[in-house]
């Protein structure tokens, strides 16, 4: 080697290096994280009230809030502002302390859980809220043994602590038991209901009590004290403070300690206090979870476990979201990226395409809003306008071409039929369907009755109808109208075309294609299916489609 080539070498091993250093500091200063819950519990009002502790947002919008007030950021839907509930899960991108969160803010009700679980996929960690007057209820139960099944590292932040008294005992004592799992507090509350006050920060040793302020807009006053500051019985009344002294006692001595492995490993999930309508414990809670919280770390694929740092770029898509923006009226794949830094304009592997595609135009998201980005990495969700390209559950790499985990798709269970009464309007109508079911909101099917061929939409669960008329007519100026049909399940008919001409149909049972001409059956109940079954012992009935899931 000459020493113009030795050097050459070295500044390109340099460069290597630098480029590896910048990709780990990047990932280390990363937090991918979704808040879960049963309805109503207060995420979108937590979420809300942590982007205004981050500087975020100047003023925090509510959820139901007065005309006047703006709306909570995430629920940024039409329907969701009409309802006050989320229908679909957002990703928001923003800094705090040199940290960059990425925060997915998900729907609780179960008939949008699809798109939760979907979204449970994307993060390294999650915020399960408690409502403290209802502790666990079921939709929190679910989504938390869908953690538990991905090892997903649980913090819990049990909210409405001004809501009505509770015993926060008794709420430690409900997660240990139900969840079956470690619950550490690292605060405790001062007071509760109309006495709440604030919380102790345990392993700070601080008092924070926090002042009401017109419905939590601005950021609160509050004033920090140790515990045994002689003013604090006054500040606090005599009752609280030596309810408060009387718990701290206790914990000392009977708590179970925080570990970061078993929390790491879902194991345990360490438990904080307070109210995110009055911001009561939300910056605590904030700083706690930047340092709690995991950086991205290595993700399973078909190739075993990929290291976020690996040279390669990896992400795949876990969400489709068309009309968010009224301007644009286009359709956003979220991707996630798992590992590599990603550039814009990138030429990547499409596994599923088979071919080379150029990811142009990465946007960060902020709930609706969205600002074209350069560059990302491991830890990111970024947005990509969406020409037909991506589907659910697709990877794009660069480097050795690669697959992560399959997407789930739930079985749907609500059937019905929808008509577009305007014929001027058919193109819209379908053109709508197709991205509703693209967006996995619903699944299409058509009777094998050629002279009649309407759409048979299929749901998770009844709401999604509602949505989905609302949606066809705000977004496609499409009204539609929407017959219930009484069948509950679906199955795909395995069989060659000979053996098709040999099945018979009972009489419950209605044949059906899919938008690929696959063949179908819909069932009414169990035992129809099963009837169904017997008498057609030369084909297989299976749940997903051939090849699918
Ligand atoms: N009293 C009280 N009410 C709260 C608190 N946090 C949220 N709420 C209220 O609870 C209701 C539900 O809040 P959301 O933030 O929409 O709950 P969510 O969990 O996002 O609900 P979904 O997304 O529909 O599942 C709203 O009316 C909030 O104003 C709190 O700390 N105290
Ligand atoms: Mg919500």
């Amino acid at each position: 080697m000459t020493t113009g080539e030795i050097i050459e070498a070295n500044i390109e091993r340099d460069a290597v290096l630098e480029a590896n250093s910048t990709l780990r500091h990047e990932i280390a200063r990363r937090r991918t994280f979704a808040i879960i819950s049963h309805p109503d519990a207060g995420k979108t009002t937590l979420t809300e009230k942590l982007l205004l502790y981050a500087g975020a947002v100047e003023l925090a919008g509510a959820v139901r809030g007065r005309k006047t007030q703006r709306h909570a950021t995430s629920d940024w839907m039409a329907m969701e502002r009409d309802r006050g509930i989320s229908i679909t899960s957002t990703a928001l991108q923003f800094d705090y302390q040199g940290y960059r969160l990425n925060l997915l803010d998900t729907p609780g009700h179960q008939d949008f859980s699809e798109d939760t679980y979907r979204t449970l996929m994307a993060v390294d960690c999650a915020i399960m809220v408690l409502d403290a007057a209802k502790g666990i209820e079921p939709q929190t139960l679910k989504l938390f043994e869908v953690c538990r099944m991905r090892h997903i590292p649980i913090l819990t932040f049990i909210n409405k602590l001004d809501h009505a008294e509770c015993d926060p005992f008794s709420l430690l004592d409900e997660i240990e038991r139900v969840l079956t799992i470690g619950a550490t507090p690292l605060n405790w509350p001062i007071g509760s209901g109309s006495l709440f006050q604030g919380v102790y920060d345990l392993p700070g040793q601080q008092v924070l009590r926090f002042e009401r302020s017109s419905h939590g807009q601005n950021r609160v006053p509050v004033y920090a004290a140790a515990l045994d500051d002689p003013s604090l019985s006054e500040i606090l009344g005599a009752r609280a403070y030596q309810q408060l002294r009387d718990s701290v006692e206790l914990l000392d001595g009977a708590g179970s300690p925080f570990d970061m492995q078993r929390f790491l490993a879902g194991d345990l999930t360490p438990v904080f206090f307070g109210s995110a309508l009055n911001n009561f414990g939300v910056e605590p809670f904030l700083q706690a979870l930047l340092h709690l919280a995991p950086p991205p770390g290595p993700r399973e694929s078909n190739r075993g476990a990929i290291d976020p740092a690996s040279e390669d770029f990896s992400g795949f898509v876990f969400k489709i979201q068309a009309n968010m923006d009224p301007l644009h009226r286009d359709c956003m794949a979220f991707v996630r990226v798992c590992s590599g830094r990603f550039t814009r304009d990138m030429q990547v592997f499409h596994p599923r395409l088979g071919r080379m595609i150029r990811m142009a135009r990465p946007h960060r998201l902020f709930a609706s809003e969205r600002t074209t980005i350069d560059e990302a990495f491991p830890g990111d969700v970024v947005g990509f306008t969406n020409p037909g390209v991506f589907a659910i559950g697709d990877t794009v790499c660069s480097g050795i071409p690669l697959h992560y985990a399959a997407v789930p798709r739930f079985a749907p269970e609500c059937f019905a039929r929808l008509t577009n009464p305007q014929v001027s309007r058919y193109k819209q109508f379908s053109k709508g369907l197709g991205q509703l079911e693209a967006e996995g909101v619903i699944q299409i099917f058509y009777t094998t009755d050629r002279a009649r061929r309407e759409p048979i939409i299929a749901a998770v669960g009844e709401l999604q109808f509602e949505v989905v008329q609302a949606r066809l007519q705000a977004e496609y100026g499409v009204e539609t109208r929407l017959e219930r049909m009484p069948h509950t399940m679906v199955r795909w008919v395995i069989a060659s075309d000979a053996v098709r001409e040999t099945l018979t149909w009972p009489l419950q049972i209605m044949p059906a294609t899919d938008q690929e001409d696959r063949l179908v059956v819909l069932c009414i109940s169990e035992w129809d299916r099963a009837y169904c079954e017997r008498v057609n012992p030369q084909a297989r009935f299976e749940l997903q489609p051939h090849g699918i899931g």
